[in-house]
């Protein structure tokens, strides 16, 4: 299904090369970039610290406009699409509804889920409550399965994943990932068929998403610093939806490092990113504010087990071992850049 996802188009045109994205990697994950000093600053930044005259960074900021809201499209040096940022469905009112219930269900249930006397759990991307919901595989993992949640949580976890307000979420960014990426988004729907053939046990967090897991960004204030998300596959698309209710032009940002972008983001406004390769965070909110997100990704590992029939290296024989190989080092010779040009898509985008 294709959504009318605005009347017109603008275009960030950048000299970013894509095919970058796969040095130094296995064809599967990205390589971790983000300087283990500067994170373990674990350091928000402000609109100021990246924008404006005195701004060591001089950040260009590109700005949404909500009253004509437009996708906008990110194109390499060679004018393929690498990253989106999409609006809500044109001509659908209840969306913005189901973004404000959405957040709704996130603030209610974050009390339920996280003891108020804890500190949240340490990750590395920030201080505000998470919990990732889906499938997963890589880090010994014998097979791919539905990351573990203990009894209690996961009824709470599929409670939310159920309510047709973050259904709506999920289906909308899975949609415009199949707008602006549709090679990409095929691609998507092969692995994912095979994963289900392999392992047909396997459920999905969503009928409506292709996408294999979710990271439910309970905040209060979701702000993250640098990071990259390197066990993303490695050309795939992580879209983030942005919720809650926060002044988008003073903060809530959501930053590019490697393309020195800051870029706003409303309520109910989904990025689309390699979250594998692209540095990214979000700048600081207003004291008071509130910000959720719904993240929606899925594993490197999952494309790579896939390839091999659903077998992990300890299961494999010597031979199969040299045959996986093999099939990686052929699969890296092969293009796996599938992001589409904007001829391709159709599409004529202003500046
Ligand atoms: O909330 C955001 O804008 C970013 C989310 C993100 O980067 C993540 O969940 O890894
Ligand atoms: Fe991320």
């Amino acid at each position: 299904m294709r959504e009318r996802l605005g009347a017109t188009v603008s275009k960030i045109e950048t000299e970013f090369n894509t095919d970058v994205l796969l040095e130094s990697t296995s064809g599967y994950l990205g390589m971790e970039r983000v300087d283990e000093s500067v994170r373990a600053l674990r350091q928000e930044q402000t609109l100021a610290d990246l924008t404006g005259q005195n701004s060591p960074y001089k950040f260009e900021i590109v700005e949404a406009n909500i009253e004509h809201p437009e996708p906008t499209l990110f194109t390499d040096s060679s004018q393929r699409v690498f990253a989106a940022r999409v609006p809500p469905p044109s001509g659908d009112p209840r969306f913005i509804d189901a973004a404000v219930q959405a957040a709704d269900v996130l603030e209610q249930y974050c009390p339920v889920l996280f003891n108020e006397n804890e500190p949240y759990p340490g990750h590395r991307r920030g201080d505000f409550a998470v919990k990732a919901v889906g499938i997963s595989f890589g880090g010994g993992q014998k097979k791919p399965k539905r990351i573990y949640h203990p009894e209690i949580d996961l009824e709470l976890l599929t409670d939310i994943c159920e309510m047709s307000c973050i259904k709506r979420l999920a289906g909308h960014a899975s949609t415009a990932f199949q707008t602006w990426a549709p090679n990409l988004y095929d691609l998507y729907v092969e692995y994912m068929k095979r994963l289900k053939e392999l392992f047909p046990d396997i459920t999905f967090n969503f009928l409506n998403s292709i996408f294999a897991c979710c990271t439910l960004n309970f905040g209060p204030q979701t702000v993250m610093v640098e990071h990259l998300d390197n066990l993303n596959y490695i050309f795939g698309w992580c879209a983030i939806t942005a919720l809650g209710s926060f002044d988008h032009h003073a903060g809530g940002h959501f930053v590019l490092w490697d393309l020195n972008q800051v870029i706003e983001l409303p309520v109910g406004w989904t990025m689309l990113i390699p979250s594998s390769y692209l540095r990214h965070s979000n700048t600081r909110l207003q004291p008071g504010e509130k910000r959720y997100s719904l993240t929606q990704y899925t594993a490197g590992g999952l494309f790579w087990v896939i390839d091999n029939e659903g077998k992990t290296r300890k299961k494999m024989s010597r031979r199969e071992r040299a045959a996986a190989e093999k099939l990686q080092a052929l699969r890296l010779s092969q293009d796996l850049n599938c992001y589409s040009t904007l001829e391709q898509l159709g599409v004529t985008a202003t500046d």
